[in-house]
C-alpha cells in the first residue's frame, strides 16, 4: 500500500481548509436525507486529481465487454474500487480532513472514516443506474454512513447527475421491501413505490459535492453525451462505527473484503478504514 503524500502543493492546502457548512446544511442534510454542496472543492484541484483518476480507471478496465452485451447494472458504470491504496495522490483526495470533516458533520458524529471509495465512470452510451440505497449492502451496526459523489466535470442532465428521492432515508416501513439489489426489479419497484416521493434531479457543476446517507433512496439517468461522465465517490462511516453481524449475502462479501480481520462487534477500524477526521 502507498500511503498519502505529504507535500506543499496548493491542492494539498486547499483539501486541508474547513468549508464553511452552516447548522442550515446539516439540518437539510437530515430533513432530505442528502445535500448538494457547491464550492467544495476548487476546479483546479480537481483538474489534478481528476487525472489521476481517469488515468488508473483506463488502466484497470481495459477489459470491457460492448455495452450491448452487459446487465442493466454493468452498463450503468465502470465501477473501480479503492484506488486510495494504489495512488499516493489519489489517496490526498480520498483522505482528505476537508471532506471528513462535511461528512462527520452531516452524520453528527466525532470523525470520519473511510468504508471504500469507489470511480463511478459511466460512459458514452452508458445505461441508467437503477432505483437503489447503498446500506443494504453494508454490515454496519447503525446508520451513521454517507457517500460523497464528487464529479469530475460538469454533469449536465443528459450526462446521469445523481439524482435522489427526497427524505427517503425516514421509509422505515417501506425500507424492507425496497431494499433490493440494484438493478431491473429494484428500479422497477422503487420507481413505482416512490411515485409520489419528491424527487431532485439537476445537473452538477464542477466543484459541487453531494453527500446522500446511506439508506437514502438515488438513481441517475443515462449517459447520452459522446464524452464519459467522470466520477469519484467516498464513502465515510462514523470512526466509532461498530461492524454487524451481515444481514445477506452482499453483506457477507462487503464485510470480507472491507473489514479484513475484524469480527462483528468490533470498531469498524481495519487498516483499510482510515480516519479522515476526527475533532
Ligand atoms: O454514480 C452513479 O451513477 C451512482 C452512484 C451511487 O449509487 C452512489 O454513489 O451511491
Amino acid at each position: 500500500m502507498i500511503g498519502p503524500m505529504h507535500t506543499s502543493s496548493p491542492a494539498v492546502a486547499d483539501l486541508s481548509a474547513p468549508y464553511a457548512l452552516e447548522a442550515s446544511d446539516i439540518a437539510r442534510y437530515r430533513h432530505d436525507g442528502f445535500i448538494r454542496l457547491p464550492e467544495v472543492l476548487a476546479p483546479a484541484t480537481l483538474a489534478g486529481y481528476g487525472s489521476a483518476i481517469v488515468r488508473e480507471v483506463q488502466e484497470r478496465t481495459l477489459e470491457r465487454k460492448p455495452l450491448a452485451e452487459r446487465s442493466t447494472y454493468d452498463r450503468a458504470f465502470l465501477q473501480v474500487f479503492n484506488l486510495w491504496r494504489v495512488n499516493a495522490q489519489i489517496a490526498e483526495l480520498v483522505l482528505s480532513p476537508r471532506l471528513g470533516r462535511i461528512a462527520a458533520a452531516l452524520m453528527g458524529a466525532r470523525g470520519a472514516r473511510i468504508y471504500h471509495d469507489q470511480a463511478l465512470f459511466k460512459e458514452p452510451g452508458g445505461g441508467f443506474t437503477p432505483w437503489h440505497a447503498d446500506q443494504r449492502y453494508w454490515p454496519l451496526a447503525d446508520d451513521r454512513a454517507v457517500t460523497a459523489w464528487i464529479p469530475l466535470q460538469d454533469v449536465p442532465l443528459e450526462m446521469g447527475p445523481l439524482a435522489f428521492a427526497v427524505g427517503s432515508q425516514d421509509l422505515l416501513a417501506e425500507r424492507a421491501a425496497l431494499a433490493l439489489p440494484i438493478g431491473d426489479e429494484s428500479e422497477r419497484v422503487i420507481a413505482r413505490t416512490l411515485a409520489d416521493c419528491p424527487k431532485v434531479e439537476e445537473p452538477f457543476r464542477l466543484g459541487e459535492v453531494s453527500f446522500h446517507h446511506g439508506w437514502t433512496f438515488h438513481r441517475a439517468g443515462p449517459n447520452r453525451t459522446t464524452a464519459p461522465r467522470a466520477v469519484m465517490t467516498i464513502i465515510y462511516i462514523a470512526s466509532d462505527m461498530v461492524v454487524a453481524e451481515p444481514r445477506n449475502d452482499h453483506q457477507r462479501n462487503d464485510f470480507a473484503t472491507w473489514f479484513p480481520g475484524l469480527t462483528p462487534g468490533d470498531v469498524a477500524a481495519s487498516p483499510l478504514n482510515p480516519v479522515a477526521w476526527e475533532e
